[in-house]
């Protein structure tokens, strides 16, 4: 009696907690008022990668910083002002690309419907598109997102997590955005698409503890074809996290780490925990596998981070600067 008692406190407590993160979001939230939304946001981006896939990745990438500054707030798109410096300015954008396209769909959004829909859901909805049109998973966006106001370059990287860190930092950071283990190893799973510069891993092939060693968690072979495409101060050079189908959204990532070839030691340090561990070899092993329904539940998740909702931030009118 007690005991259960007490585990309904728990549920309950699990549930505020769960609503606290997403409220006021749903599947739908313009449907009265700009009905074709998602239908513009989908053709500009069919347009799109059907010339430039390359702008998969960072399109895909741009919801993940986003949310993890400040919420999914379009925090990311504002450009610095002469008061700060946006994390747009900030060391981990430094490969962020593809504004103008959000600015594209944006502009083509408000022509139909003006000062109706947020940067930052058109962010969102971005995301799923171009997964899709890399042959990845569909899922429901939800939707119902404010923009914020505000922008501190040095957020960023406080707040995104970093290609070196291990299992224990990448968990941590993870459940302080209200994100699980799971949801980590199956959102890692982005890194079958797009490419990565050299500064992300070079220190796993030319000097891993400061005495001229390679990380052993990387496989020799893989380590020997990446020192031929990164020389140890290449700052430019664009290398492949899935070499081969790096346009394709599948999931040979999972693949890959199990290999030992995972990119980063972010990727590599997911087999360091019995908990992503597990995952990894499960979506390698299996043919069929439940990583593309997974990954839809778990950027529905993602997308609820620290939402503005109701009548709290703005519409911006521009996705560059505060109304
Ligand atoms: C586990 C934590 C993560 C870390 C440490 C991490 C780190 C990185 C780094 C360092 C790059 C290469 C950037 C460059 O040098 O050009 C990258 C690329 C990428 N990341 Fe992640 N990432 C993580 C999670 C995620 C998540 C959750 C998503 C999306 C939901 C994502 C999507 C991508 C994509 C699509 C690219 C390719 C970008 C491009 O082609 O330009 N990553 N990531
Ligand atoms: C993981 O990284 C953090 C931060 O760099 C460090 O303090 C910690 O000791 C590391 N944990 C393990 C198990 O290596
Ligand atoms: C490797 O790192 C150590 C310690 O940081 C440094 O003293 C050494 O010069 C580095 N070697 C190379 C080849 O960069
Ligand atoms: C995994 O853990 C081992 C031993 O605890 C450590 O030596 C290795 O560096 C870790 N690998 C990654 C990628 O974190
Ligand atoms: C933001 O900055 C970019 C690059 O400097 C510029 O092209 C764009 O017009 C700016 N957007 C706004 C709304 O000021
Ligand atoms: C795309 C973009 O805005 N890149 C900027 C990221 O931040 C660096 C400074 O750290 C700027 O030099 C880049 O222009």
């Amino acid at each position: 009696m007690a005991a259960s008692k007490i585990s309904a406190v728990w549920l309950l407590l699990a549930l505020v907690i769960a609503m606290a993160n997403g409220q006021g979001l749903k599947v739908g939230f313009y449907v009265k008022t700009c009905p074709s939304v998602e239908s513009i946001v989908k053709k500009t981006i069919d347009d799109v990668i059907a010339v430039s896939p390359s702008l998969g990745g960072p399109l895909l990438r741009m919801h993940f910083h986003d949310c993890f500054v400040r919420g999914c707030d379009g925090s990311v798109l504002l450009n610095s002002t002469q008061d700060s410096q946006a994390e747009k300015d900030s060391i981990p954008n430094l490969s962020l690309r593809g504004y103008q396209i959000i600015d594209r769909a944006k502009s083509a959004v408000e022509k139909e419907c003006p000062d109706v829909v947020s940067c930052a859901d058109i962010v969102a909805l971005v995301a799923r598109d171009v997964t899709v049109a890399l042959k990845g998973p569909s899922w429901n966006v939800e939707t119902g997102r404010r923009d914020g106001r505000v922008s501190i370059s040095n957020e960023a990287l406080t707040n995104l997590p970093s290609p070196f860190s291990n299992i224990t930092t990448l968990i941590q950071g993870w459940q302080r955005k209200g994100l699980t283990p799971k949801d980590l190893v199956v959102l890692s799973g982005s890194h079958t698409i797009g490419t990565s510069h050299c500064p992300a891993f070079t220190n796993r092939l030319y000097n891993f503890t400061g005495k001229g060693d390679t990380d052993p968690s990387l496989d020799s072979n893989y380590i020997a074809e990446l020192k031929k495409k990164c020389a140890p101060n290449d700052q430019t050079t664009l290398v492949e996290m899935d070499p081969g189908s790096f346009k394709t959204f599948d999931k040979n990532y999972y693949a890959l780490v199990r290999k030992r070839r995972g990119l980063f030691q972010s990727d590599s340090a997911l087999l360091n925990s019995s908990k992503t561990r597990i995952y990894v070899r499960h979506q390698a092993e299996h043919f069929k596998s439940s990583f593309f329904e997974d990954f839809g539940n778990s950027m529905v998740k993602m997308g609820r981070i620290e939402v503005l909702t109701g009548s709290a931030g703005e519409i911006r009118k521009v996705c560059g600067r505060v109304n």
